[in-house]
């Protein structure tokens, strides 16, 4: 007799990895990609306002800043290895209105705004994303995409220190920027949605990491955990994910 798998054994077979060469994966990746590659740019350009604003650390966010843009390389070299070019377009949209944010904090002389949003809420995006990622990353784009995590690390913890050292003058600035920051970040997220999946991602178990991770980062700070959580939960819960 065929051995037969009971209904309730829990076991449900592994959905199918999605082919990279695919039609429908490469254009869903070429707005990933776009994604990615712009937010590594902006990335870039963030930290190299950071070294105008914070000259005593100008040295080193110049070398975070340079970081950033062989990501931004290396990921187009991802997108190009599958024969697909980054959607820029879309992208750059997406991004605008925390670029804005950035812009307008560094205008006010905002540096705890700035660094919350390029150290923790940017970091914390792209940590959560490449660990999720990198499970069903095709075997080009892995070893990058590892390399690439162990350098963003960095980068959030440059601003941990930075906020941590001065967190009682700059704690209420960081809850207030975070306020604004976070649904904006959420939205990229959320118009992307669909494409994750055809590449194989699970948003929500994206935004649940990324919500932990920008949790521990508050805490870290000297928020305590429940004003974290708290923090975190009400503007997540503007975005839903659809
Ligand atoms: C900071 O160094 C750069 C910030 C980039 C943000 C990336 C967010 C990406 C969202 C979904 C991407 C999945 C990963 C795919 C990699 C090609
Ligand atoms: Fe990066
Ligand atoms: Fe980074």
């Amino acid at each position: 007799m065929t051995p037969r798998q009971s209904p309730s054994s829990g076991t449900a077979a592994p959905a199918p990895s999605p082919d990279p060469t695919s039609p429908v994966y490469r254009d869903a990746y070429s707005r990933i990609n776009g994604v990615v590659v712009v937010g590594e740019g902006l990335a870039d350009r963030h930290f190299r306002l950071l070294a105008r604003a914070i000259p005593e650390d100008g040295a080193e966010l110049l070398r975070l800043g340079a970081m950033e843009g062989r990501h931004a390389r290396d990921f187009i070299g991802c997108g190009a290895n599958l024969g697909v070019r980054p959607d820029a377009a879309l992208a750059k949209q997406l991004f605008a209105p925390l670029h804005a944010l950035f812009q307008e904090c560094d205008s006010a002389g905002d540096l705890a705004g700035c660094l919350v949003i390029q150290c923790l809420i940017v970091e914390c995006f792209a940590v959560a994303a490449y660990r999720a990622y990198l499970p069903v990353a095709d075997a080009y784009a892995q070893p990058i995409t590892a390399a690439v995590l162990a350098d963003e690390a960095e980068h959030l913890n440059y601003g941990e220190q930075w906020l941590q050292a001065r967190f009682a003058e700059v704690g209420d600035a960081v809850a207030a920027i975070c306020r604004r920051g976070l649904p904006v970040t959420l939205r990229i997220l959320q118009a992307v949605a669909a494409d994750m999946r055809a590449i194989g991602m699970d948003p929500a178990d994206l935004v649940g990491s990324f919500c932990e991770l920008f949790e521990q980062s508050l805490a870290t700070i000297g928020f305590s955990a429940t004003e974290a959580r708290r923090l975190v939960f009400r503007s997540v819960a503007t975005v839903p994910l659809g």
